[in-house]
C-alpha cells in the first residue's frame, strides 16, 4: 500500500514508509531508512519504537504487556501528554496526561529529507470526545524525523480568541541496561516537586541516581539530559527546547506490577522515562493567533 487514506485527504506515502492496520483496526506506520527504523501509532500519534541503524539495543522501551487497544495509551516509547499533563487542573473524572495519547491522529505529510531521514507531519482528528475536553478551537501538529537522531516537534496553535493554557510532555520511556546502574546528567543544581514525597520540594544536589520508586518534575530548567549506561556502554542525549520542565519517573517493583501493562517480571528495570515537559508552574498560555512547539532530539553515542 503506497498510500495512506484516514480521515481528510489521500497522503502519498513514501517509499520508505509503509502502513498497515490490525485486527481491532488500530493504524500504524512502520518507517525503513538507510538510517534507522521506527513505528507509530496513529492513535495518539505514538512513536513506538526508533533504532538507529547502527544501534544494537533499541534506544525506546516498549512493554512486552502494552495493551493495543482503542481509547488506551500504549506503555512505552514516547506517548504524548496534552493538554494537561498529570491530573486535570479541574477536573479528576478525564484521563490523566490528557486526551492526545488516545485520540486518533491524521497524516498530513511523508517524504525524505536530504539527510536520508523520513519526515512525517500528523495532526490530531477534532473528535466529539476530544472536543469536550477542550472547547477551544486549535490545531494540534507533530512533526516526526526518523534518522541517526530522533527528533520531534510538538506544535500548539491558538486558532480562537481567547488564550487558553496548556500542559504537555514527550512522556519518553527509554530502554536501559538496569535503571539501578545508570546516572542521568542535567538537572543538578534543578528545583523539582516530587511526588514520591507528597510533592515535597528540594533541589537536585549531584546527578539523578535510582533505587526505588522515583516520580519527579523539575521545574524552571531548559537544560539538555544524558542518560548515561555503562551496562549498554552509551549514552542518551536529549535536547530540548520549548520546554521548562523535566519529568523523571520509574516506578520501582511493586507500582509496575500494580500497572497492568508492566508484566510481572523484571522488565521494569530497563526502562526510564524522562519526560521533556511543560508542567505544574510551567504550564503555557497560547494567545490567540499564537503557535508554541515543543521539541526534543534524541541522539545516542557511544561511552
Ligand atoms: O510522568 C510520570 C507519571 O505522571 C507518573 O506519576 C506515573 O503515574 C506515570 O506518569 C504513568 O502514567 P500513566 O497514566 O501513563 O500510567
Amino acid at each position: 500500500m503506497n498510500s495512506l487514506h484516514l480521515v481528510e485527504k489521500e497522503i502519498q506515502l513514501d517509499s520508505h514508509v509503509s502502513f498497515h492496520q490490525d485486527a481491532s483496526g488500530l493504524k500504524f506506520l512502520e518507517v525503513a531508512n538507510d538510517l534507522a527504523t521506527a513505528k507509530i501509532a496513529m492513535q495518539g500519534g505514538h512513536v513506538m519504537t526508533w533504532q538507529p541503524r547502527d544501534v544494537a539495543e533499541p534506544v525506546l522501551w516498549l512493554s512486552e504487556h502494552a495493551r493495543y487497544m482503542h481509547g488506551r495509551s500504549i506503555r512505552g516509547g514516547v506517548p504524548i501528554c496534552w493538554p494537561w499533563f498529570g491530573a486535570h487542573p479541574t477536573d479528576s473524572t478525564l484521563c490523566p496526561h490528557g486526551f492526545a495519547r488516545v485520540m486518533p491522529w491524521d497524516l498530513m505529510e511523508s517524504s525524505t529529507l536530504e539527510n536520508g531521514e523520513t519526515r512525517l507531519i500528523l495532526q490530531i482528528l477534532h473528535t466529539p470526545v476530544a472536543q469536550k475536553q477542550l472547547s477551544y478551537p486549535y490545531t494540534l501538529t507533530l512533526a516526526i524525523e526518523i534518522g541517526a537522531t530522533l527528533k520531534m516537534a510538538l506544535s500548539t496553535t491558538n486558532r480562537g480568541s481567547q488564550p487558553f493554557m496548556i500542559g504537555e510532555a514527550f512522556h519518553t520511556y527509554f530502554n536501559v541496561s538496569d535503571v539501578e546502574k545508570i546516572s542521568l546528567q542535567g538537572l543538578e543544581g534543578v528545583e523539582y516537586s516530587d511526588k514520591v514525597l507528597n510533592y515535597d520540594r528540594d533541589t537536585q544536589q549531584d546527578a539523578v541516581r535510582f533505587d526505588g520508586e522515583f516520580d519527579r518534575v523539575y521545574v524552571n530548567t531548559q537544560q539538555d539530559c544524558v542518560i548515561d549506561d555503562p551496562g549498554y556502554q552509551r549514552r542518551i542525549r536529549i535536547n530540548k527546547t520549548g520546554s521548562n520542565s523535566t519529568v523523571v519517573w520509574t516506578p520501582w517493583e511493586e507500582k509496575a506490577h500494580q500497572l497492568g501493562d508492566m508484566g510481572l517480571d523484571d522488565s521494569w528495570r530497563h526502562m526510564i522515562c524522562i519526560e521533556s515537559a511543560n508542567a505544574l508552574e510551567n504550564m503555557v498560555m497560547i494567545r490567540p493567533g499564537q503557535t508554541h512547539t515543543l521539541a526534543i532530539e534524541y541522539a545516542v553515542e557511544s561511552r
